[in-house]
């Protein structure tokens, strides 16, 4: 099997020009931007998956990993992912940039992985073969994973292929064409759908903490079912620009309606107009007779 050399990851500084962002997607299909947020930040949202991440069961498939726990619903129990990650000025460059094939661009799946030592490496892959169609010929994801703990080497940090965005389909990555993405706590790394990764193997014991979050076009699924997870009596107190983030918006004149064709932030403005205390009938307003 021949090898390849592999092809820097960018990196970038706290203080990154949007531009130097901007040219790094597009030219490699990832970046890591060292120092994005403060480290504490990272141990803040640490804290607050903690209470839930025990009852999370392992993967069940090589692809999830026996050693990988992967605890959802962080855009409700994580406070600091809604104030400091989730729209985190480099994710709203970086989806600016690259989703412009639809109207608007969403998050589309926010989970706290915890990677436990021994686990192999994942598959090498694309993110957006899990749509399962054949490909778009532009970016219709592009993704994060916050170092929550350090990337290391012996911790299994994600290994990137950068370039790998603009292969065609049927090319695969041969070895030493990947590389870690070697980050500190605080740090984000960013990659687009279609630019092959997947997580390093974790030779040693320590247990490496992610957030890692997907975006997505407005006219694809989202990888969750967003307001099922966060309906209005749970969501209705968040900022309006994450609630329109995780799907309260349409994505066209009719995509993503809600009852007559209205947009979904109805159903939070309807919730907070309820009378103080009356919060059973968050989903029977209005409702039809059926
Ligand atoms: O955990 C990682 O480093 C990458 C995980 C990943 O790419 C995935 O599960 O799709
Ligand atoms: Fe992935």
């Amino acid at each position: 099997m021949s090898t390849r050399n592999a092809t820097p990851i960018p990196r970038l500084t706290r203080d990154y020009r949007d531009d130097d962002l901007r040219q790094a997607l597009t030219d490699f299909g990832c970046c890591v931007i060292d120092h994005a947020l403060p480290p504490q930040l990272m141990d803040a949202v640490a804290a607050e998956m903690a209470p839930f991440v025990d009852s999370t069961p392992f993967g069940d498939t090589d692809f999830t990993g026996a050693g990988t726990r992967r605890t959802g619903l962080v855009v409700a129990r994580s406070e600091t992912f809604r104030q400091h990650l989730a729209r985190h000025p480099a994710i709203l460059t970086a989806g600016d940039h690259l989703l412009t094939q639809s109207q608007v661009w969403k998050l589309s799946f926010a989970h706290f992985f915890e990677l436990f030592g021994g686990e192999p490496a994942q598959l090498l892959h694309r993110d957006v073969w899990k749509y399962g169609a054949p490909p778009f010929g532009f970016e219709v994801d592009v993704n994060a994973l916050w170092a929550v703990t350090d990337f290391t080497e012996t911790n299994g940090a994600t290994r990137l292929v950068p370039g790998s965005h603009l292969w065609d389909d049927d090319r695969r990555p041969v070895p030493g064409e990947d590389q870690a993405a070697l980050a500190e706590k605080g740090a984000v790394v960013l990659y687009t759908g279609n630019t092959f990764h997947g997580g390093g193997a974790s030779t040693g014991s320590d247990v490496r903490l992610a957030v890692n979050v997907q975006h997505t076009v407005g006219w694809l699924h989202q990888t969750e079912l967003m307001l099922l997870h966060y309906p209005p009596s749970v969501a209705a107190d968040w900022d309006d620009d994450l609630l329109r983030f995780i799907g309260y918006q349409k994505s066209g004149p009719a995509l993503g309606h809600w009852r007559n064709a209205e947009d979904p932030f109805v159903a939070i403005e309807e919730y907070r107009s309820l009378p103080p205390g009356d919060t059973e009938t968050t989903h029977d307003i209005e409702r039809p007779a059926l």
